[in-house]
């Protein structure tokens, strides 16, 4: 059993500067490292037509059905040898016939690819600010399609600006002789304006909660037209008279209608060298990169949002095993550091907040069968992260400039991050006053153990974290005190057996935010609960074959499950994701091409509110083909 760190010259990107595992014959096994990236060789079996790929991560119903108002090509590229390049770019102005406010706006990305790749990161921005995290299929000699459509309206501030920006991509490929695919790329937003009369029937284009996804939405974002004045019978249904259900119109709201609208400002938190793309390039946990930043003296609101990928070693580091497993086993793999990472946020260096990041797979990652045409959760649109700054006004808004930081706790080489800071002004005043009153942050708490016996080996970690804070805001909706609390558990367990050629990974992250509002230290003007699970089950196996090949099989089952409480006096919107895929299969492998295999993947869907509405999906594809893609819809009225 070997695993040989060798950076190949051909692999020279940064996406893939891996450990590369190669399987010597003479020795008893063919482990390969922790985990693998993968791709497609020549000879392996793929479909003969060009094939739509897909990610049904959430459905299409959230987006909205009508014909856009305006829709504006913003970039077109085709992205062929573009490693070591900056981001392609292009000129972006509000479009003149839809002018803000509007009602949504979305982001439409096309690729098309043909010929041999390995995936790739990419990333679209606004004036540094990242609209979209996305990563690509593996193409095949006939060629590879998608399509990604994603809600940017809550980055309504940059779209309006008068004065327009530049937008940019980035995805750094590689082609030669024997990577050959090239992503064609258009990239177009689509703007609708608000309509009048809203579309009557399918209530199930509003639900604007989900359009501010839970993973997106780990802050106050009461759900307007859910109880909004387009909905009164809803609001009826929900038992609100209709007096009441104008808390939700803002007419005679306590809670600040402006609580609902996308943020005012957006200030990114990202990397100033456009050269090299705006995301921050993390390469280990002491490389906390900053962004010096200076806010308006009337921010009465702020949402960090943070965006992440891992690559090259920590591509997998939820399948990491302990440095000590790896060096008593002289292996040369450096995809090390055990199985655990958060990414935290600072302040002037004081720890403001963290996220362990859900567990993206890319296409050719694992098993790369598993992936198609249904790609892992979240491949095309990796979720963000928010985190809710308001206590920490009192700090920001002294008027000086203040570092914001990110890091990766136990991170090695490398992350690409980076994070918008949106900001609600007041637009009564020029000032507003705040001040943090309390702050606990106690350490993340970690404990780890392993055990191991050559090539065997069990290791385990459990993590644990909870913080709470607490300030207030005075500005002309009146002195309003926020409080954030947020808890973190996380489990792993990196198993191996039978000298290491049985590999086990086990992961559960459960994230927790409760966030209050309140006036005064007791009324509770509105509160909101989001909840965040992720387990994770990997089991391979590996067997050596002829020719310097080996065989894998392997059982994956991943979640991601989201729940979202959120009540305003008495009106209280609930809504719940989850999202599940099981794969299994195997595949013949040389190097890091698969030669042949076979493979299923079951994905699941489920979506339910609080207005009884419920959405179900259930896509299954075998051996790169789709088999089936049913969903179900019901709206009864039901109240647990
Ligand atoms: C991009 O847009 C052009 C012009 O509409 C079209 O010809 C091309 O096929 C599109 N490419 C993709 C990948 O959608
Ligand atoms: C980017 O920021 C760093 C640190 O804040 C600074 O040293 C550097 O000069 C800046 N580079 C550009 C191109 O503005
Ligand atoms: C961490 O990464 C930074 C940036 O690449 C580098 O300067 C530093 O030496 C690294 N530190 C360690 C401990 O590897
Ligand atoms: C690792 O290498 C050291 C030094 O070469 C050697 O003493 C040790 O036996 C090796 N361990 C294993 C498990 O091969
Ligand atoms: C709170 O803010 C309001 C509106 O800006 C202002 O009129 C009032 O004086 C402030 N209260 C205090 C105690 O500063
Ligand atoms: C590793 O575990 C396997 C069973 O999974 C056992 O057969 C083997 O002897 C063990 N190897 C060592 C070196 O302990
Ligand atoms: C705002 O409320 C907090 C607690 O309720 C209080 O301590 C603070 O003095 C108030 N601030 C202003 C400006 O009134
Ligand atoms: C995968 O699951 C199947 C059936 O659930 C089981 O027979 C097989 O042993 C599993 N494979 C691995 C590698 O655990
Ligand atoms: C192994 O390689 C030899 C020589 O290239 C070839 O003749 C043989 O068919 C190969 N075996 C398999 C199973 O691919
Ligand atoms: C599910 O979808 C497949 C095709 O995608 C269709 O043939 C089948 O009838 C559907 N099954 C149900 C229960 O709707
Ligand atoms: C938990 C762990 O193994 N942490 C290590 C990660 O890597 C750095 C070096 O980059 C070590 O210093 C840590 O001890």
């Amino acid at each position: 059993m070997m695993c040989r760190s060798k950076p190949t010259s051909l692999l020279l990107p940064l996406v893939f500067i891996s450990a590369f595992c190669t399987h010597f014959s003479t020795r008893v096994s063919a482990t390969p490292c922790p985990t693998e990236r993968y791709r497609f060789a020549p000879r392996a079996p793929r479909a003969a037509e060009p094939q739509e790929f897909l990610d049904p991560t959430r459905p299409d119903f959230l987006l909205p059905q009508r014909p856009p108002s305006c829709s504006l090509p913003l970039l077109r590229h085709d992205f062929g040898d573009t490693y070591g390049r900056p981001p392609a770019t292009a000129a972006y102005a509000p479009p003149p016939g839809c002018p803000a406010p509007w009602d949504r706006v979305v982001l439409d990305l096309s690729v098309a690819c043909a010929g041999e790749q390995y995936d790739r990161i990419a990333a679209v921005w606004l004036d540094g600010a990242e609209l979209l995290r996305t990563s690509t299929a593996e193409p095949s000699e006939s060629g590879v399609f998608w399509r990604v459509r994603k809600d940017i309206t809550r980055y309504a501030a940059l779209l309006r600006r008068e004065e327009g920006g530049v937008a940019s991509m980035m995805l750094e490929n590689i082609v030669n002789d024997v990577f050959t695919g090239v992503y064609h790329v258009n990239v177009s937003l689509d703007f609708y304006m608000k309509e009048e009369e809203p579309t009557p029937g399918l209530e199930s284009q509003y639900h604007p909660q989900l359009m501010l996804r839970t993973s997106e939405g780990a802050s106050l974002i009461p759900n307007k037209r859910i109880l909004g004045e387009s909905k009164p019978q809803l609001a009826q249904k929900l038992g609100l008279s209709s007096s009441e259900a104008d808390i939700s119109t803002g007419a005679k709201a306590k809670v600040p209608p402006l609580y609902r609208e996308p943020a005012d400002m957006i200030i990114p938190i990202s990397s100033n060298d456009s050269q090299t793309g705006f995301w921050f390039r993390i390469q280990n946990e002491s490389d906390v990169h900053f962004k010096r930043i200076q806010i308006p003296k009337n921010a009465y609101r702020a949402v960090l949002e943070i965006y992440v990928s891992y690559h090259s070693n920590d591509e997998f580091w939820y399948s990491n095993p302990p440095n000590s497993y790896i060096q008593q086993n002289n292996l040369t793999t450096e995809r090390g550091n055990g199985s655990f990472r958060e990414v935290y946020a600072t302040i002037d260096g004081r720890f403001v907040g963290s996220i362990v990041p859900f567990p993206v797979i890319f296409t050719g990652g694992i098993n790369p069968l598993f992936w198609e045409p249904v790609v892992a959760i979240g491949a095309f649109d990796l979720p963000s992260y928010n985190l809710d700054l308001t206590p920490f006004l009192g700090l920001l808004l002294d008027g000086r400039p203040h570092d914001l930081g990110i890091g990766v706790t136990d991170g090695i080489a490398f992350w690409l991050v980076d994070a918008n800071l949106h900001l609600w002004l007041d637009s009564q005043s020029s000032y507003v006053t705040a001040r943090l009153l309390r702050y606990q942050a106690p350490k993340i708490s970690i404990s780890r153990r392993s055990i191991s016996h050559r090539l065997n080996g069990t290791f385990t970690i459990g993590a644990g974290r909870k913080s709470y804070f607490s300030g207030w805001v005075n500005s002309s909706i009146g002195n309003l005190t926020t409080d954030v609390n947020f808890k973190l558990k996380f489990k792993s367990l990196v198993g191996f057996t039978d000298n290491g050629n049985r590999k086990e990974v086990q992961m559960k992250a459960k994230l927790k935010t409760g966030v209050q509002i309140k006036e005064g230290p007791k009324a509770i003007l509105a509160q909101g609960s989001y909840k965040f699970k992720y387990p994770l089950l990997i089991v391979s196996s590996t067997l050596p074959a002829e020719n310097n090949t080996y065989r894998m099989t392997t059982n994956l089952s991943h979640i991601l499950s989201e729940q979202t409480l959120v009540m305003l006096d008495r009106g209280r919107t609930y809504n719940s994701i989850t999202d599940q895929q099981k794969a299994d299969g195997w595949m013949l492998v040389q190097d890091h091409s698969v030669l042949a295999g076979s493979a299923a993947t079951l994905q699941t869907y489920q979506y339910r509110d609080h207005t009884g509405f419920s959405y179900s999906r259930r896509v299954t594809a075998e051996d790169g083909l789709l088999l089936s893609d049913n969903s179900t819809m019901s709206s009864e009225l039901s109240f647990q």
